[in-house]
């Protein structure tokens, strides 16, 4: 267990959890048929744009962008989806650990490089997420399909649920950040800032990358942690084993969780929102964030993380799960 981990006794969650993370049982608040589809045309066209640039990267990665430039847009995908799974998800979100302000520094300056709205928007729409998942107001309903689930939610007006009961959750925790205060005041100029003005002459200073090159490749690492985030919404809702609770959507799914740097373990995470590990196991090699959180934990900038004793999550494995896990599936019920 790394360094100033605290495991929460059975049956006692964070002592925000009821706000935080809790989920309540899902319910259709509308039917499907009387859901109104708004498209967003700005968006479609933006996003549409985004993604051909992308495609053109690839071709450029394999005949003239420099190696660095590659490994560079590696790194920064690594960087920005750093900044949303320890950042706005496992901070801000969940709340599963507390840190101190220069990792808070790091953690903001990473999540406005993946340009997925202010931590305080993104942790919004994430704990109505939670709280109403696979509903109406969960802003990314899987109910709803693939698409939709995946990026479709992002093309289209939010539902009037979403809004009505993401304004119910008590906030007051992120508005009380002064470093996420100010990200979210001053988003659309660090945004821009941040994920593309600095980013982009960097290869064409340090190893004489052209322009296009740099560019192209940007927007390519910009589209990776966006599909690696958005899987986690889509596939992790879909696909994979649910050891902890059979009764929800969210499942186990290791691609997912490789691209998403350790998030991919979703059916336990939505069992056990407030483990910083956001998984059972603490495995680097499919959890990079849960490594690089424990290395900050050793010097003291990250510190109080929350886990899980083993006796909870075995009980729970045998009340509710689908009988997959490993050690304590059905076979196992002493
Ligand atoms: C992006 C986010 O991609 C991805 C999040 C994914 C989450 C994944 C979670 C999975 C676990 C973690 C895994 C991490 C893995 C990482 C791996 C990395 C390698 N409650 O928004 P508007 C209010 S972003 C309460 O315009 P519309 C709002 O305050 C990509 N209120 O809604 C406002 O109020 P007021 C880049 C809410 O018009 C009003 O409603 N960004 C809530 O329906 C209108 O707000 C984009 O593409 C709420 N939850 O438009 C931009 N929500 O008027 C995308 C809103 O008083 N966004 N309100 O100010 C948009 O363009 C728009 O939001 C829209 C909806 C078109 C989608
Ligand atoms: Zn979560
Ligand atoms: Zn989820």
């Amino acid at each position: 267990m790394a360094p100033n981990v605290v495991a929460m006794p059975t049956g006692v969650l964070h002592e925000n959890d009821e706000e935080i993370c809790s989920s309540v049982i899902p319910k259709e608040i509308s039917k499907p048929e009387e859901r109104k589809l708004e498209l967003v045309w700005r968006n479609i066209i933006i996003f549409v744009f985004l993604h051909l640039v992308a495609l053109y990267a690839v071709v450029l990665i394999f005949t003239s962008a420099k190696l660095y430039t590659t490994i560079y847009a590696i790194i920064l995908y690594q960087m920005g989806g750093f900044g949303i799974t320890a950042g706005a998800h496992r901070l801000w979100s969940h709340r599963s650990y507390k840190a101190k302000w220069p990792l808070r520094l790091i953690l903001t300056f990473c999540n406005t490089l993946a340009f997925e709205n202010s931590v305080i928007e993104w942790s919004r729409d994430h704990r109505v997420h939670h709280k109403y998942s696979e509903t109406d107001a969960d802003p990314h309903n899987a109910k709803r399909g693939f698409f939709f689930s995946h990026m479709g939610w992002l093309l289209c007006k939010k539902h009037p649920e979403v809004k009505n009961k993401g304004k119910l959750l008590d906030m007051s925790d992120l508005y009380a950040d002064p470093i996420i205060r100010f990200q979210h005041k001053y988003y659309m100029i660090l945004m821009p800032l941040i994920c593309f003005v600095l980013p982009i002459p960097l290869p064409m200073i340090l190893w004489n990358e052209t322009f296009m090159n740099s560019y192209c490749l940007n927007v390519f690492r910009y589209i990776i942690t966006l599909h690696a985030t958005w899987l986690v919404n889509s596939a992790a809702h879909m696909w994979g084993d649910r050891p902890y609770d059979k009764y929800i959507n969210p499942s186990e799914n290791k691609m997912v969780s490789i691209f998403a740097l350790g998030e991919g373990w979703h059916n336990y995470h939505h069992t056990f929102p407030w483990d910083y590990k956001t998984a059972e196991l603490g495995q680097y090699s499919t959890n990079f964030s849960t490594f690089v959180i424990d290395m900050f934990a050793k010097i003291g900038w990250a510190y109080d993380l929350k886990t899980v004793s083993m006796d909870m999550v075995k009980k729970r494995v045998q009340r509710t799960g689908d009988g997959t896990h490993s050690v304590w599936g059905w076979g196992d019920k002493d």
